[in-house]
This record gives C-alpha cells, sequence and structure tokens, in this order.
C-alpha cells in the first residue's frame, strides 16, 4: 500500500521547503512514485520594488539572499545597464571585479553547501551542534567517511577565506555595495590584489587538496547515487564570467541541451521562457507570461495550486539549471546526470572558477572602474547571470525614473518548481520519483535527491502569513 510521507520543513537547505513524497512497491523495492516540492512562503521582493529609484534595485535584490547576494547584484545591474541596449559596456576593470566579487560568493557557497548541507547525508558529524548528523547507513562509519568528517573544520576555515575574499573587492560580505550600474566603485589600489590573491591561493590548495577528493571518497562510497535522482535530463544555463567586454565570451557559457544530448544550443533568448501558475498561488490571469511582461499576483487558494513558488519553463519544457547543467552545457562535464554527478560537477566548476579568479587578477590594470557618463536609463532591461545554484534573471522596466516593473526568476524556481499548465513536474520532483527507500517510515535517501540540487528556498520565496503558526511534521531523525 502507498505511504504519502510529509517532509516540513526540509531541513539543511536555505529557506523553507516542504516535499510530500507518496512511497510504494514497484518489482518488489520501495521507491518514490510521486513528488511534490513546495516553497512555503512567499517572496514579494517584485512588489517592493515597484515604485523605487532604479538604482535601488541593486541594493534591494541582493537581501533577497544572504547565500547568494552577489548573483543577485549582478543580475540587477545587467538589467538596469541592459536599458541603454544590449551594447552597453562598463569598463574593463568593473567586469573583471564583478567576476573576482562574484566568484568569491561562488566558492564559498559551494564549500558551504558540501560540507555543512549535503555532506552530513553520507558522513557522521562530531556529536555536537551544528554538525551533529543522523545515522542513515553503515557506510557512514567508513574510514573514509571518517577522514571527510574530519575535514569539516578545515572548510569552515576555506569559507572564512571565500567570504573575506569577496570583501576586498566587495566592502563587505555578504552584501556588496560595490556593484552600480556604470561599473564598480571599489578600486584596485593598496594591497587589495595582493589580500585577495592570498585568500584564493589558500582556497585553490583547499579545493585541489581537500574539497575534490572528499568529494570524489563520498561519490565512491555512494556509487549507488550515480543512478538516483536522473531527473528531466534538460539542462539549461545563462552563462556567467563575462571574457570580453561585450559580455559575449564566458567562462561558462550560455546554452541548453534537451535529453542529455552533448551538443549544447545556445540560439534562445528570455522570450522563450514562460512562468505556469497553473499549480502556484497566483492569479489564473499570469499564467504563461513571458518575465519581461510577468506579473506578481499572490493569491493563496486552496484548489490544484500547492506552492508560492512559480513554475519557469524554456519553450514550455522543465529544465534543470547549476553547476552539473553550466559544466554540461560548457563541456566540461558529461559523465551523467544523477545525485552524485551534481556533487562531482560543483565541486569541479569550485576549482575551475577559482583557477580562472587568478588570471582576473592579472588583467585588472590602472584604468577606471566607474562609467561616469553613466546616466539612469529607461525602458525595459533583462540581466541574465548565474547564481552558485543556477540561472539567474531580472527583468526590469523603467518609467519616469522609477521602476514600474520587476520580475526575479532563480535557480531555485527552476529546480523545485512545481507543476506546470501541462501537469508536469518540475525537475527536482523528477528527479525524487524513481529514488528507492528502505524504510517508508523514514524516506532518508530522499534528503540526499534534495541536497544534491542544493536547493534555496530564500532565493525563491520569502514572506509568510503571520497569523498561522509554522507546522513542524518530521518523519525521523536527519528530516
Ligand atoms: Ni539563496 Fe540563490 C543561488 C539565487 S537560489 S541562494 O545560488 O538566485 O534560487
Amino acid at each position: 500500500m502507498a505511504t504519502i510521507k510529509i517532509m516540513d520543513p526540509v531541513t539543511r537547505i536555505e529557506g523553507h521547503m516542504k516535499v510530500e513524497v507518496t512511497i510504494d512497491t514497484v518489482g518488489g523495492q520501495n521507491q518514490v512514485v510521486d513528488a511534490r516540492c513546495t516553497g512555503t512562503l512567499f517572496r514579494g521582493f517584485e512588489i517592493l520594488l515597484k515604485g523605487r529609484k532604479p538604482i535601488d534595485a541593486t541594493v534591494i535584490t541582493q537581501r533577497i539572499c544572504g547565500v547568494c547576494p552577489i548573483s543577485h547584484g549582478q543580475a540587477s545591474v545587467l538589467a538596469l545597464e541592459n536599458t541603454a541596449g544590449p551594447d552597453y559596456q562598463p569598463p574593463s576593470n568593473a567586469r573583471l571585479l564583478r567576476n573576482l566579487t562574484l566568484g568569491a560568493n561562488f566558492v564559498q557557497s559551494h564549500i558551504l553547501h558540501f560540507y555543512l548541507l549535503a555532506a552530513l547525508d553520507y558522513i557522521k558529524g562530531p556529536a555536537a551542534s551544528p554538525w551533529k548528523s543522523a545515522w542513515l547507513d553503515e557506510k557512514m562509519d567508513s574510514p573514509d567517511m571518517t577522514e571527510v568528517a574530519a575535514h569539516l573544520p578545515l572548510a569552515l576555515d576555506a569559507r572564512r577565506h571565500a567570504h573575506e575574499m569577496g570583501a576586498v573587492f566587495g566592502g563587505k560580505m555578504p552584501h556588496a555595495h560595490t556593484f552600480v550600474p556604470g561599473g564598480f566603485t571599489a578600486t584596485i589600489g593598496g594591497n587589495r590584489v595582493g589580500q585577495f590573491r592570498q585568500h584564493l591561493d589558500a582556497l585553490i590548495g583547499f579545493i585541489n587538496s581537500v574539497y575534490i577528493p572528499d568529494v570524489n571518497a563520498v561519490a565512491q562510497e555512494y556509487a549507488e547515487y550515480f543512478d538516483i535522482g536522473v531527473g528531466c535530463r534538460n539542462l539549461m544555463a545563462y552563462g556567467v564570467f563575462e571574457e570580453d567586454d561585450a559580455g559575449i565570451g564566458k567562462l561558462l557559457q550560455r546554452g541548453y541541451v534537451e535529453d542529455a544530448s552533448s551538443v549544447a544550443l545556445s540560439n534562445f533568448d528570455s522570450s522563450d521562457i514562460t512562468e505556469s501558475v497553473t499549480y502556484s498561488w497566483y492569479a489564473d490571469s499570469t499564467d504563461n507570461l513571458s518575465p519581461v511582461s510577468g506579473e506578481t499576483l499572490p493569491e493563496f487558494s486552496q484548489g490544484s495550486a500547492y506552492s508560492w513558488l512559480k513554475a519557469p519553463r524554456l519553450y514550455g519544457k522543465a529544465f534543470e539549471v547549476g553547476p552539473l547543467a553550466r559544466m554540461w552545457v560548457n563541456g566540461d562535464y558529461q559523465q551523467g546526470i544523477s545525485v552524485m554527478d551534481r556533487h562531482a560537477a560543483r565541486a569541479h566548476e569550485t576549482l575551475k572558477v577559482a583557477t580562472a579568479m587568478r588570471r582576473w587578477l592579472d588583467e585588472l590594470d590602472g584604468g577606471s572602474v566607474h562609467d561616469n557618463s553613466y546616466d539612469q536609463f529607461a525602458g525595459i532591461g533583462i540581466g541574465l547571470t548565474e547564481a552558485p545554484r543556477g540561472a539567474l534573471g531580472h527583468w526590469v522596466n523603467i518609467g519616469d525614473d522609477r521602476i514600474e516593473n520587476y520580475q526575479v526568476i532563480t535557480p531555485t524556481c527552476w529546480n523545485a518548481s512545481p507543476r506546470d499548465d501541462q501537469s508536469v513536474p518540475g525537475p527536482m520532483e523528477q528527479a525524487l520519483i524513481g529514488t528507492p527507500v528502505r524504510n517508508p517510515d523514514e524516506p532518508l535517501e530522499v534528503l540526499r535527491v534534495i541536497h544534491a540540487f542544493d536547493p534555496c528556498l530564500s532565493c525563491a520565496v520569502h514572506m509568510m502569513r503571520p497569523d498561522q503558526e509554522p507546522v513542524l511534521v518530521h518523519t525521523g531523525a536527519g528530516c
């Protein structure tokens, strides 16, 4: 008989998510046969940006999240600059300083994810908060997993290096105040380049000698997870880390693949994206709008809707985004799509970005960091970039020097989306279906699938209804 299990909230993710799975016996084995992911809070940043000065968008949207704020800063400056036309270019130094600060944010986020959010599904942490992990299976006691566990304090130190590195040109972390349309406001004077390089050298040492070997060790011990959590097999990236001032060449290219094709196509733009709200708590009139004309009209009701996340679709189809999608589209990692492939691709991306940062430091010169001819722009602007968790887009419409409309589609909206108007489940829901479960009363394998996506519901949705108490339902230790 089928069992329905609800995890609310799912722990060791950022933000608040409920996951409901139906478990049944298939071919003599318990497995997930249906899944629903729910963003339980409403974000609303789109509404509070209306009527603001355009330049405020960069400050305000960074507050969407403390883990990937630099990506929101980058997306907002790209959107604002795009209102001046597709050819607008800030100075080269601004491009490099943005790359370096965003790169620092990627590195800290990926290290945070593996050691603090995901690894504890495979290793036994010290018996003290915040490490304490549930006992999931006997493999956690293996010598290799015990060695990974011993590296947790090193990861904390590495993450501190990454945050301090980001603050060198960001002014502070997590929310930098040096990202502005027209350029950047930090200079490369003093010993900033030297300080940045010191942190970077330490981090590259950690990534090479600890992080990648630890991911490899977990992947070897839990090799069955190369076959679990496959999902929709469609992968998409907007691309990030501009390598030229025109913003065309990127360290990680734009593109998409369907059905895990090895050849990525890049001939899409944001007009090919729509957001379905058939299963989301938004007005039906906003169904399948392009974000250029998107609206945020919350309408909480029961009906068939079950999430505050909308369901973004490219060409009407669900696409997974994130490090694996980026590395796949770029041709850097195409070994497979699964729980372990997501961890492996993320670790290899960390090294690729950190290595490129050395080159961007060398490319900085004594030229300007800001285009002083920059003026307030008007009209529609689109900023497409990547956050650590995947493709991030900001869409702005400016009239009379005020924001008339602002739309944000975050990576977690792509990955943790509910069903769309065709009732097709979102990428994470698809990845959960088929997951083998040892004990249906404690479906802890489900957590490993969810954590591999590194969802951030803070980015996706935010505000709660103050008239209701949060409900905590857990299926067992670790959930
Ligand atoms: Ni709150 Fe974020 C990233 C963005 S996820 S972490 O990475 O945008 O949706």
